[in-house]
Protein backbone atom coordinates (compact mmCIF):
# COMPACT_ATOMS: atom_id res chain seq x y z
CA UNK A 1 0.00 0.00 0.00
CA UNK A 2 1.53 3.44 -0.75
CA UNK A 3 0.17 6.46 1.26
CA UNK A 4 0.25 9.56 1.17
CA UNK A 5 0.06 11.66 4.40
CA UNK A 6 0.51 15.90 4.40
CA UNK A 7 -1.04 18.67 6.66
CA UNK A 8 -4.52 17.95 6.68
CA UNK A 9 -4.19 15.32 3.80
CA UNK A 10 -5.08 11.39 3.89
CA UNK A 11 -5.03 8.82 0.91
CA UNK A 12 -3.52 5.06 0.25
CA UNK A 13 -3.83 3.19 -2.35
CA UNK A 14 -2.79 -0.55 -3.28
CA UNK A 15 0.28 -1.39 -5.47
CA UNK A 16 0.70 -4.75 -5.43
CA UNK A 17 -1.55 -7.93 -3.79
CA UNK A 18 -0.75 -10.96 -3.40
CA UNK A 19 -2.53 -14.36 -1.65
CA UNK A 20 -1.18 -15.75 1.11
CA UNK A 21 -1.51 -19.48 0.85
CA UNK A 22 -0.25 -21.74 3.82
CA UNK A 23 1.20 -25.38 2.91
CA UNK A 24 0.56 -28.40 4.78
CA UNK A 25 3.83 -30.54 4.86
CA UNK A 26 4.62 -33.97 6.45
CA UNK A 27 5.16 -32.15 9.75
CA UNK A 28 2.33 -29.61 9.38
CA UNK A 29 1.09 -26.21 8.80
CA UNK A 30 3.45 -23.45 7.58
CA UNK A 31 3.86 -20.29 6.19
CA UNK A 32 5.23 -19.59 2.61
CA UNK A 33 7.85 -17.30 4.01
CA UNK A 34 10.09 -16.98 1.31
CA UNK A 35 7.06 -16.82 -1.72
CA UNK A 36 5.82 -13.82 0.54
CA UNK A 37 8.78 -12.09 1.05
CA UNK A 38 9.42 -11.85 -2.82
CA UNK A 39 6.37 -10.30 -2.65
CA UNK A 40 6.86 -7.64 -0.50
CA UNK A 41 10.26 -6.95 -2.57
CA UNK A 42 7.49 -6.98 -5.67
CA UNK A 43 5.48 -4.42 -3.77
CA UNK A 44 8.37 -1.99 -2.75
CA UNK A 45 9.65 -1.93 -6.23
CA UNK A 46 6.32 -1.34 -7.35
CA UNK A 47 5.65 1.60 -4.88
CA UNK A 48 9.14 3.54 -5.76
CA UNK A 49 8.24 3.13 -9.54
CA UNK A 50 5.10 5.31 -8.45
CA UNK A 51 6.32 7.66 -6.55
CA UNK A 52 10.30 7.73 -5.96
CA UNK A 53 9.86 9.92 -2.99
CA UNK A 54 9.13 7.34 -0.72
CA UNK A 55 9.91 8.73 2.56
CA UNK A 56 10.04 5.26 4.53
CA UNK A 57 8.35 1.79 5.05
CA UNK A 58 6.71 -0.61 7.55
CA UNK A 59 5.68 -3.80 8.02
CA UNK A 60 2.92 -5.26 9.41
CA UNK A 61 1.37 -8.95 9.70
CA UNK A 62 -1.06 -11.22 11.91
CA UNK A 63 0.37 -11.74 15.58
CA UNK A 64 2.08 -14.54 17.36
CA UNK A 65 3.89 -16.36 14.83
CA UNK A 66 7.95 -16.29 14.28
CA UNK A 67 10.97 -17.47 12.98
CA UNK A 68 13.67 -19.19 14.85
CA UNK A 69 17.13 -18.02 13.83
CA UNK A 70 20.80 -18.52 14.41
CA UNK A 71 22.79 -15.50 13.37
CA UNK A 72 21.29 -14.39 10.47
CA UNK A 73 19.93 -17.78 8.95
CA UNK A 74 16.93 -18.47 9.73
CA UNK A 75 15.94 -22.23 10.97
CA UNK A 76 13.23 -23.96 9.24
CA UNK A 77 10.26 -22.71 7.80
CA UNK A 78 7.72 -20.87 10.49
CA UNK A 79 4.45 -22.77 11.78
CA UNK A 80 1.26 -21.23 11.15
CA UNK A 81 -0.74 -20.11 14.29
CA UNK A 82 -3.66 -22.78 12.65
CA UNK A 83 -1.14 -25.83 12.71
CA UNK A 84 -1.94 -28.12 15.88
CA UNK A 85 1.36 -28.79 16.82
CA UNK A 86 0.64 -26.04 19.99
CA UNK A 87 -1.50 -28.28 21.88
CA UNK A 88 0.91 -29.94 23.35
CA UNK A 89 2.80 -26.54 24.09
CA UNK A 90 -0.29 -25.84 25.97
CA UNK A 91 -0.54 -28.45 28.40
CA UNK A 92 3.31 -28.31 28.69
CA UNK A 93 3.16 -24.69 30.08
CA UNK A 94 0.12 -24.97 32.52
CA UNK A 95 1.94 -27.73 34.43
CA UNK A 96 4.83 -25.11 35.03
CA UNK A 97 2.43 -21.70 35.19
CA UNK A 98 -1.16 -22.02 35.71
CA UNK A 99 -3.26 -19.55 33.31
CA UNK A 100 -4.20 -17.42 36.12
CA UNK A 101 -0.92 -16.33 36.66
CA UNK A 102 0.14 -16.37 33.48
CA UNK A 103 -3.10 -14.08 33.04
CA UNK A 104 -1.98 -11.82 36.28
CA UNK A 105 1.52 -11.02 34.67
CA UNK A 106 0.97 -10.76 30.48
CA UNK A 107 -2.71 -9.86 30.60
CA UNK A 108 -3.11 -11.91 27.42
CA UNK A 109 -6.01 -14.38 26.72
CA UNK A 110 -5.88 -17.62 25.98
CA UNK A 111 -5.32 -18.79 22.56
CA UNK A 112 -4.04 -21.93 22.37
CA UNK A 113 -1.43 -20.70 19.67
CA UNK A 114 0.05 -17.66 21.99
CA UNK A 115 3.96 -18.05 21.08
CA UNK A 116 4.90 -19.41 24.50
CA UNK A 117 2.67 -22.38 23.66
CA UNK A 118 4.18 -22.77 20.17
CA UNK A 119 7.54 -22.25 22.21
CA UNK A 120 6.67 -24.91 24.51
CA UNK A 121 5.56 -27.43 21.31
CA UNK A 122 9.35 -26.61 20.11
CA UNK A 123 11.26 -27.11 22.97
CA UNK A 124 9.78 -30.15 24.01
CA UNK A 125 10.71 -31.33 19.79
CA UNK A 126 14.61 -29.90 20.61
CA UNK A 127 14.00 -27.42 17.80
CA UNK A 128 15.18 -24.83 20.38
CA UNK A 129 18.24 -25.91 21.18
CA UNK A 130 20.30 -24.24 17.72
CA UNK A 131 18.10 -21.12 18.05
CA UNK A 132 19.94 -18.05 19.45
CA UNK A 133 17.15 -15.79 18.48
CA UNK A 134 13.20 -15.45 17.35
CA UNK A 135 11.54 -12.84 14.95
CA UNK A 136 7.78 -12.46 15.28
CA UNK A 137 6.54 -12.51 11.32
CA UNK A 138 6.83 -8.47 10.82
CA UNK A 139 10.30 -8.41 12.66
CA UNK A 140 11.93 -10.69 10.23
CA UNK A 141 10.83 -9.02 7.05
CA UNK A 142 11.95 -5.91 9.11
CA UNK A 143 15.31 -7.64 9.87
CA UNK A 144 15.38 -9.02 6.03
CA UNK A 145 14.78 -5.41 4.68
CA UNK A 146 17.30 -4.16 7.25
CA UNK A 147 19.62 -6.16 9.02
CA UNK A 148 18.27 -4.94 12.58
CA UNK A 149 16.60 -7.45 14.90
CA UNK A 150 14.22 -5.92 16.83
CA UNK A 151 11.00 -6.76 18.49
CA UNK A 152 8.25 -4.68 17.98
CA UNK A 153 6.30 -4.09 21.54
CA UNK A 154 2.49 -4.10 19.82
CA UNK A 155 3.68 -7.53 18.52
CA UNK A 156 5.92 -8.87 21.29
CA UNK A 157 2.09 -8.69 23.53
CA UNK A 158 0.65 -11.21 22.04
CA UNK A 159 3.53 -13.50 23.11
CA UNK A 160 2.36 -14.28 26.54
CA UNK A 161 6.30 -13.09 27.64
CA UNK A 162 5.60 -9.73 27.87
CA UNK A 163 4.83 -7.27 31.20
CA UNK A 164 1.48 -6.08 31.08
CA UNK A 165 2.21 -2.41 31.56
CA UNK A 166 0.94 -1.50 35.05
CA UNK A 167 0.06 2.56 34.66
CA UNK A 168 -1.54 4.48 32.27
CA UNK A 169 0.68 6.18 30.02
CA UNK A 170 -1.45 8.25 27.38
CA UNK A 171 1.15 10.01 26.02
CA UNK A 172 1.41 11.87 22.51
CA UNK A 173 4.29 10.87 21.11
CA UNK A 174 4.85 6.97 20.12
CA UNK A 175 7.61 5.98 22.45
CA UNK A 176 5.40 5.35 25.49
CA UNK A 177 6.69 2.44 27.16
CA UNK A 178 4.94 -0.93 27.10
CA UNK A 179 5.83 -4.12 29.28
CA UNK A 180 9.32 -5.09 28.98
CA UNK A 181 10.12 -9.20 28.21
CA UNK A 182 9.21 -11.19 31.69
CA UNK A 183 12.74 -12.62 32.14
CA UNK A 184 11.72 -14.45 34.89
CA UNK A 185 8.57 -15.88 33.58
CA UNK A 186 11.05 -17.09 30.41
CA UNK A 187 13.03 -18.75 33.21
CA UNK A 188 10.43 -20.75 34.81
CA UNK A 189 9.36 -21.79 31.13
CA UNK A 190 12.59 -23.51 30.16
CA UNK A 191 13.14 -20.72 27.48
CA UNK A 192 16.45 -19.01 26.47
CA UNK A 193 16.43 -15.68 27.29
CA UNK A 194 19.09 -14.93 24.81
CA UNK A 195 15.69 -16.06 22.25
CA UNK A 196 13.94 -11.95 22.60
CA UNK A 197 15.41 -9.08 20.62
CA UNK A 198 14.94 -5.71 22.48
CA UNK A 199 12.38 -3.88 22.41
CA UNK A 200 10.95 -1.31 20.20
CA UNK A 201 8.12 0.90 20.24
CA UNK A 202 5.84 1.88 17.27
CA UNK A 203 7.70 4.95 15.83
CA UNK A 204 11.03 4.34 16.52
CA UNK A 205 13.29 3.65 13.49
CA UNK A 206 14.35 -0.16 12.79
CA UNK A 207 16.79 1.07 10.30
CA UNK A 208 17.51 2.20 6.32
CA UNK A 209 17.02 -0.19 3.87
CA UNK A 210 20.24 -2.56 2.97
CA UNK A 211 22.17 -1.70 0.09
CA UNK A 212 21.13 -4.71 -1.91
CA UNK A 213 17.35 -4.06 -1.01
CA UNK A 214 17.68 -0.70 -2.37
CA UNK A 215 19.34 -2.25 -5.78
CA UNK A 216 16.79 -5.22 -6.03
CA UNK A 217 13.57 -2.85 -5.50
CA UNK A 218 15.46 0.14 -7.77
CA UNK A 219 15.22 2.26 -4.84
CA UNK A 220 17.25 5.56 -5.17
CA UNK A 221 17.62 6.24 -1.40
CA UNK A 222 18.24 3.99 1.24
CA UNK A 223 15.06 4.87 3.27
CA UNK A 224 14.11 4.09 6.65
CA UNK A 225 11.99 1.03 7.76
CA UNK A 226 10.31 2.26 10.95
CA UNK A 227 8.78 0.31 13.46
CA UNK A 228 4.39 0.79 13.60
CA UNK A 229 2.03 -1.26 15.54
CA UNK A 230 3.40 -4.75 13.75
CA UNK A 231 0.49 -6.33 15.41
CA UNK A 232 -2.02 -5.55 12.27
CA UNK A 233 -4.91 -5.14 14.26
CA UNK A 234 -2.62 -2.73 17.00
CA UNK A 235 -2.89 -0.91 13.44
CA UNK A 236 -6.14 -1.18 12.99
CA UNK A 237 -7.12 0.33 15.95
CA UNK A 238 -4.76 2.88 15.92
CA UNK A 239 -6.81 4.27 12.34
CA UNK A 240 -10.43 3.56 14.29
CA UNK A 241 -12.11 6.76 13.42
CA UNK A 242 -13.29 6.63 17.01
CA UNK A 243 -14.07 10.51 18.30
CA UNK A 244 -15.06 9.49 22.03
CA UNK A 245 -14.18 7.39 24.31
CA UNK A 246 -17.43 5.71 24.69
CA UNK A 247 -16.80 4.23 20.88
CA UNK A 248 -15.76 0.72 20.79
CA UNK A 249 -13.92 -1.22 17.53
CA UNK A 250 -14.70 -3.95 15.84
CA UNK A 251 -11.61 -5.01 13.35
CA UNK A 252 -13.46 -7.74 11.39
CA UNK A 253 -11.13 -9.57 8.78
CA UNK A 254 -9.99 -12.97 8.76
CA UNK A 255 -10.89 -12.56 13.01
CA UNK A 256 -12.95 -10.38 14.64
CA UNK A 257 -11.60 -8.40 17.05
CA UNK A 258 -13.91 -7.14 19.03
CA UNK A 259 -13.14 -4.33 22.53
CA UNK A 260 -12.46 -0.79 23.48
CA UNK A 261 -9.43 1.11 23.88
CA UNK A 262 -8.11 1.76 27.47
CA UNK A 263 -5.62 3.75 29.46
CA UNK A 264 -4.85 1.08 31.93
CA UNK A 265 -5.15 -2.89 31.81
CA UNK A 266 -8.14 -5.11 33.40
CA UNK A 267 -6.98 -7.68 35.22
CA UNK A 268 -10.03 -8.72 37.47
CA UNK A 269 -10.66 -12.65 37.53
CA UNK A 270 -13.89 -11.93 35.69
CA UNK A 271 -11.79 -10.64 32.53
CA UNK A 272 -9.56 -13.75 32.95
CA UNK A 273 -13.01 -16.04 32.81
CA UNK A 274 -14.14 -13.83 29.61
CA UNK A 275 -10.98 -14.39 28.27
CA UNK A 276 -10.75 -11.04 27.41
CA UNK A 277 -6.91 -9.60 26.41
CA UNK A 278 -5.04 -6.38 27.12
CA UNK A 279 -2.80 -6.31 23.95
CA UNK A 280 -0.29 -3.64 23.95
CA UNK A 281 -1.67 -0.54 21.42
CA UNK A 282 0.14 2.59 19.75
CA UNK A 283 0.95 4.77 22.02
CA UNK A 284 0.81 2.51 25.23
CA UNK A 285 -2.70 2.39 24.82
CA UNK A 286 -4.42 -0.61 25.87
CA UNK A 287 -6.26 -2.63 23.30
CA UNK A 288 -9.22 -4.42 25.58
CA UNK A 289 -10.82 -6.88 23.37
CA UNK A 290 -11.61 -10.28 22.80
CA UNK A 291 -10.96 -12.87 19.51
CA UNK A 292 -14.14 -13.35 18.02
CA UNK A 293 -13.89 -16.12 14.87
CA UNK A 294 -14.73 -13.97 12.29
CA UNK A 295 -15.02 -14.46 8.49
CA UNK A 296 -12.97 -17.08 8.15
CA UNK A 297 -15.75 -18.96 8.56
CA UNK A 298 -17.03 -17.43 5.94
CA UNK A 299 -13.82 -17.63 3.37
CA UNK A 300 -13.29 -21.61 4.54
CA UNK A 301 -16.83 -21.70 3.07
CA UNK A 302 -16.08 -20.50 0.00
CA UNK A 303 -13.15 -22.32 -0.30
CA UNK A 304 -14.91 -25.70 0.48
CA UNK A 305 -17.45 -25.08 -2.47
CA UNK A 306 -14.79 -24.29 -4.53
CA UNK A 307 -12.99 -27.34 -4.14
CA UNK A 308 -15.73 -29.64 -4.12
CA UNK A 309 -16.20 -28.19 -8.30
CA UNK A 310 -18.85 -25.15 -7.49
CA UNK A 311 -17.97 -21.39 -8.25
CA UNK A 312 -19.51 -19.66 -5.58
CA UNK A 313 -20.03 -15.83 -5.77
CA UNK A 314 -19.55 -13.92 -2.60
CA UNK A 315 -21.44 -10.76 -3.39
CA UNK A 316 -24.56 -12.88 -4.94
CA UNK A 317 -24.98 -15.22 -1.84
CA UNK A 318 -24.47 -12.20 0.69
CA UNK A 319 -27.39 -10.56 -1.27
CA UNK A 320 -29.63 -13.96 -1.16
CA UNK A 321 -28.52 -14.08 2.35
CA UNK A 322 -30.10 -10.92 3.02
CA UNK A 323 -33.51 -12.01 1.77
CA UNK A 324 -33.58 -15.36 3.32
CA UNK A 325 -36.72 -14.66 5.92
CA UNK A 326 -37.02 -18.09 7.65
CA UNK A 327 -35.33 -18.96 10.55
CA UNK A 328 -31.78 -19.49 10.40
CA UNK A 329 -29.21 -21.59 13.44
CA UNK A 330 -27.84 -18.87 15.66
CA UNK A 331 -24.63 -20.82 16.55
CA UNK A 332 -21.21 -19.98 18.56
CA UNK A 333 -18.59 -19.24 16.41
CA UNK A 334 -15.71 -19.55 18.98
CA UNK A 335 -15.70 -23.33 19.08
CA UNK A 336 -12.62 -24.69 19.09
CA UNK A 337 -13.53 -27.04 16.10
CA UNK A 338 -13.92 -23.71 13.80
CA UNK A 339 -9.89 -22.68 14.16
CA UNK A 340 -8.47 -25.10 11.97
CA UNK A 341 -8.54 -25.18 8.02
CA UNK A 342 -11.11 -28.05 6.40
CA UNK A 343 -14.64 -28.33 5.19
CA UNK A 344 -16.23 -25.42 6.94
CA UNK A 345 -19.86 -26.14 5.82
CA UNK A 346 -19.98 -29.63 6.87
CA UNK A 347 -18.35 -28.56 10.60
CA UNK A 348 -21.02 -26.13 11.03
CA UNK A 349 -23.88 -28.38 9.90
CA UNK A 350 -22.02 -31.13 12.51
CA UNK A 351 -21.82 -28.26 15.20
CA UNK A 352 -25.51 -27.12 14.37
CA UNK A 353 -26.64 -30.97 14.53
CA UNK A 354 -24.75 -31.41 18.33
CA UNK A 355 -26.48 -28.31 19.89
CA UNK A 356 -30.20 -29.24 18.82
CA UNK A 357 -30.16 -26.55 16.39
CA UNK A 358 -31.74 -27.22 13.20
CA UNK A 359 -28.56 -27.05 10.26
CA UNK A 360 -28.48 -24.32 7.66
CA UNK A 361 -30.21 -26.09 4.14
CA UNK A 362 -28.74 -24.08 1.52
CA UNK A 363 -25.27 -21.58 0.87
CA UNK A 364 -27.31 -18.49 1.25
CA UNK A 365 -29.14 -19.78 4.52
CA UNK A 366 -25.55 -20.97 5.69
CA UNK A 367 -24.32 -17.65 4.97
CA UNK A 368 -26.87 -16.03 6.75
CA UNK A 369 -26.27 -18.08 9.42
CA UNK A 370 -22.91 -17.47 9.65
CA UNK A 371 -23.41 -13.58 9.84
CA UNK A 372 -26.12 -13.65 12.23
CA UNK A 373 -23.76 -15.78 14.52
CA UNK A 374 -20.54 -13.27 14.15
CA UNK A 375 -23.44 -10.55 14.77
CA UNK A 376 -24.85 -12.14 18.06
CA UNK A 377 -21.42 -12.70 18.85
CA UNK A 378 -20.61 -9.51 18.61
CA UNK A 379 -23.23 -7.65 20.50
CA UNK A 380 -22.52 -10.59 23.25
CA UNK A 381 -18.65 -9.34 23.52
CA UNK A 382 -19.43 -5.66 23.66
CA UNK A 383 -22.08 -6.04 26.46
CA UNK A 384 -19.29 -7.90 28.49
CA UNK A 385 -16.31 -5.70 27.21
CA UNK A 386 -18.47 -2.72 28.86
CA UNK A 387 -19.32 -4.46 31.58
CA UNK A 388 -15.56 -5.58 32.61
CA UNK A 389 -14.13 -2.36 31.66
CA UNK A 390 -16.33 -0.06 33.09
CA UNK A 391 -17.36 1.62 30.04
CA UNK A 392 -20.39 2.80 28.58
CA UNK A 393 -20.35 2.05 24.89
CA UNK A 394 -22.61 5.02 22.90
CA UNK A 395 -21.64 3.60 19.17
CA UNK A 396 -19.63 0.41 17.65
CA UNK A 397 -17.00 1.49 14.31
CA UNK A 398 -16.47 -1.70 11.93
CA UNK A 399 -13.31 -1.72 10.24
CA UNK A 400 -11.76 -3.85 7.94
CA UNK A 401 -13.10 -5.77 5.02
CA UNK A 402 -16.22 -6.57 7.05
CA UNK A 403 -17.49 -2.68 6.94
CA UNK A 404 -17.94 -3.42 3.32
CA UNK A 405 -20.89 -6.23 4.58
CA UNK A 406 -23.75 -4.46 4.38
CA UNK A 407 -25.81 -7.18 6.30
CA UNK A 408 -22.87 -7.68 8.41
CA UNK A 409 -22.62 -3.57 9.80
CA UNK A 410 -27.10 -3.96 9.58
CA UNK A 411 -27.08 -6.97 11.62
CA UNK A 412 -24.30 -5.82 14.20
CA UNK A 413 -26.54 -2.46 14.58
CA UNK A 414 -29.83 -4.49 15.14
CA UNK A 415 -28.28 -6.96 17.88
CA UNK A 416 -26.28 -4.25 19.93
CA UNK A 417 -29.13 -1.83 19.56
CA UNK A 418 -26.14 0.29 18.83
CA UNK A 419 -25.41 2.93 15.28
CA UNK A 420 -22.90 0.91 13.58
CA UNK A 421 -20.10 3.50 11.92
CA UNK A 422 -18.23 1.64 9.15
CA UNK A 423 -14.98 1.93 7.64
CA UNK A 424 -12.33 2.26 6.61
CA UNK A 425 -11.75 -1.12 5.09
CA UNK A 426 -8.09 -0.57 4.84
CA UNK A 427 -7.67 0.41 8.55
CA UNK A 428 -4.83 -1.57 9.09
CA UNK A 429 -2.78 -0.02 5.97
CA UNK A 430 -4.07 3.59 7.21
CA UNK A 431 -2.47 2.80 10.91
CA UNK A 432 0.62 2.15 10.00
CA UNK A 433 1.35 4.73 7.45
CA UNK A 434 -0.08 7.44 9.54
CA UNK A 435 2.24 6.27 12.46
CA UNK A 436 5.18 6.35 9.78
CA UNK A 437 3.80 9.65 9.02
CA UNK A 438 4.48 10.76 12.18
CA UNK A 439 7.66 9.30 12.92
CA UNK A 440 8.60 11.35 9.46
CA UNK A 441 7.44 14.68 11.07
CA UNK A 442 4.75 14.71 8.51
CA UNK A 443 2.13 14.25 10.98
CA UNK A 444 1.88 15.54 14.58
CA UNK A 445 0.13 15.09 17.76
CA UNK A 446 -1.73 12.41 19.69
CA UNK A 447 -3.60 9.16 18.30
CA UNK A 448 -7.40 11.51 18.75
CA UNK A 449 -5.92 13.75 16.28
CA UNK A 450 -4.42 11.18 13.84
CA UNK A 451 -8.07 9.50 13.56
CA UNK A 452 -9.76 13.04 13.15
CA UNK A 453 -7.89 13.06 9.96
CA UNK A 454 -8.83 9.41 8.89
CA UNK A 455 -12.66 10.41 9.92
CA UNK A 456 -12.38 13.46 7.22
CA UNK A 457 -10.58 11.37 4.68
CA UNK A 458 -12.83 8.38 4.97
CA UNK A 459 -16.12 9.56 6.52
CA UNK A 460 -17.88 6.10 7.89
CA UNK A 461 -21.13 4.82 6.67
CA UNK A 462 -23.61 4.39 9.62
CA UNK A 463 -26.43 2.00 10.20
CA UNK A 464 -29.28 2.84 12.43
CA UNK A 465 -30.52 -0.14 14.26
CA UNK A 466 -33.93 -1.36 13.07
CA UNK A 467 -36.68 -1.87 15.77
C1 LIG B 1 -5.63 -10.69 13.23
C2 LIG B 1 -4.67 -11.33 14.21
C3 LIG B 1 -5.23 -11.36 15.59
C4 LIG B 1 -4.44 -12.47 16.18
C5 LIG B 1 -4.50 -13.46 15.07
C6 LIG B 1 -3.41 -14.46 15.05
O1 LIG B 1 -5.14 -10.78 11.93
O2 LIG B 1 -3.44 -10.66 14.21
O3 LIG B 1 -5.13 -10.14 16.28
O4 LIG B 1 -4.95 -12.96 17.37
O5 LIG B 1 -4.45 -12.67 13.89
O6 LIG B 1 -2.16 -13.88 14.88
Amino acid sequence: MLGHVGHNELSIRPVARFPNNPVRTIDGLHWNILELYRNVLGGLRAAVREDPTVASAAVDSWAVDYALMRGERMLGNPYHYRDERAAAGVAATHALVGQDELYSGSGLQFLPFNTLYQLAADRLAGSLAAADSLLLIPDLVSFWLTGTMVAERTNASTTGLLRVRAGSTTGTSATTAGGDWDDALIARLGLPKGLFPSLIDAGGRIGSLLPGVAAEIGAGRRFDVVAVGSHDTASAVAAVPMASDTAAYISSGTWSLVGVELASPVLSEASRAANFTNEGGVDGRVRYLRNVMGLWLLSESMRAWEQAGASPNLAALLAEAARVTGPVPVFDVDDPGFLAPGDMPARIADHCARHGLRPPGTPAELVRSIVESLAAAYARTLATAAELSGTRISAVHIVGGGSQNELLCQLTADRTGLPVLAGPVEATAIGNVLVQARSQGLATGSLEGLRALVARAFPPRRYEPRT
